[in-house]
């Protein structure tokens, strides 16, 4: 599968202000009246590492400028001075823009040791913020926006006791429903059908009032998925199916990317799925960085004139995009050769 990375990667990098200076990934993409829109994940700092949600725009989806020198999203905002906001999704649904951020009510400490995970540590925080174990969760939380600066909370979409984050509202509702993916950590062992950290589908009348999620599909091939997989991008309506790109996990922390084509009706049932990933870190800037090695992470994309922009977050660094037909993938999916 020929996914081409843009000559100009990373395109979007830390520095600036205070709150990106040391790192930028992750982001959310969107295009609006023909423009294209970015909010990045940003942090001015690794001890602790406290993530903002920074707002960009580009004619061309390549050359990002910032619409704001401030954050458009702070945990502050949310009520969490001491938080972290992270990994946003964003989606437009019948002219409100709706966003699914992942949040820990306290930010750790990373000291990358340029081998897996970074090490970490728990800073102390005032007014008892830390002392409790579920400060130092990831929840899963949508806000709401009419014009992408000015957020406003909607609800908190996973229960708080459980670390659950790649929450991705579908771009529409299905059957009268929103439809959203999860991946909650703790949905593990026999009686989840799934050894693993998996991708779940859950519905809401009002995005406020989540039904019992549903599993959808979990790690299959233990070359790449062995550790976990999780959702990673917005479905993307195609006719022949809801096309999602989801993340793997193996053994050695390498992150890498599948995909999966979802029934347009009933999108609980899988139609097909890559049996192999479909891109993996490959280039200086997905294998080194500040944070973690090896990782690419998809969280935005967006489609024009048939070509589809793959965003995703490289070593929890920067910012680097790729590109294919959409019709040449949703095809290799289809008939991926065995
Ligand atoms: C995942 C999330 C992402 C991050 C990735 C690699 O579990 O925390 O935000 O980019 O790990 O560190």
């Amino acid at each position: 599968m020929k996914i081409t990375r843009h000559p100009n990667n990373p395109i979007v990098v830390p520095g600036g202000y205070e709150w990106r200076k040391v790192t930028v990934f992750n982001p959310a993409v969107i295009i609006d009246n023909d423009k294209f829109y970015m909010i990045e994940r940003t942090a001015g700092s690794l001890t602790p590492c406290k993530n903002f949600l920074g707002l960009l725009e580009s004619e061309d989806g390549v050359n990002f400028t910032h619409v704001k020198d401030e954050p458009v999203l702070t945990p502050d905002e949310l009520g969490f001075p001491y938080g972290s906001v992270q990994d946003p999704r964003v989606v437009k649904i019948d002219g409100t823009f709706y966003m699914n951020y992942a949040l820990r009510p306290c930010a750790m400490n990373y000291y990358p040791t340029n081998r897996g995970v970074p090490e970490r540590s728990f800073p102390t925080y005032p007014d008892g913020w830390g002392e409790q174990e579920v400060h130092w969760r990831t929840r899963s939380s949508i806000a709401k926006s009419t014009n992408l600066v000015n957020w406003e909370f909607v609800a908190d979409t996973t229960p708080l006791e459980i670390n659950d984050r790649d929450n991705i509202l579908f771009p529409e509702k299905i059957n009268g429903k929103f439809a959203m993916l999860r991946r909650p950590e703790e949905y593990v062992g026999a009686e989840y059908g799934t050894e693993k950290a998996a991708m779940w589908i859950t519905y809401s009348e009002d995005l406020i009032h989540w039904e019992e999620p549903k599993l959808l599909a979990k790690g299959e091939n233990p070359a790449w998925e062995s550790r976990k997989i999780g959702g990673s991008t917005p479905p993307v309506r195609t006719d022949k199916g809801w096309l999602v790109l989801y993340h793997g996990v193996d053994d050695e922390i390498v992150y890498r990317m599948g995909a999966l084509l979802l029934d347009l009706e009933n999108p609980e049932k899988v139609i097909a799925r890559t049996n192999n990933f479909i891109m993996e870190p490959e280039t200086y800037y997905e294998k080194f960085g500040y944070q973690i090695p090896n990782v690419i992470f998809p969280t935005g994309n967006v489609v024009k004139d048939g070509l589809l922009y793959i965003y995703y977050g490289v070593t929890d660094t920067a910012i680097a995009l790729a590109t294919v037909p959409l019709d040449e993938l949703v095809d290799y999916i289809l008939n991926e050769p065995q």
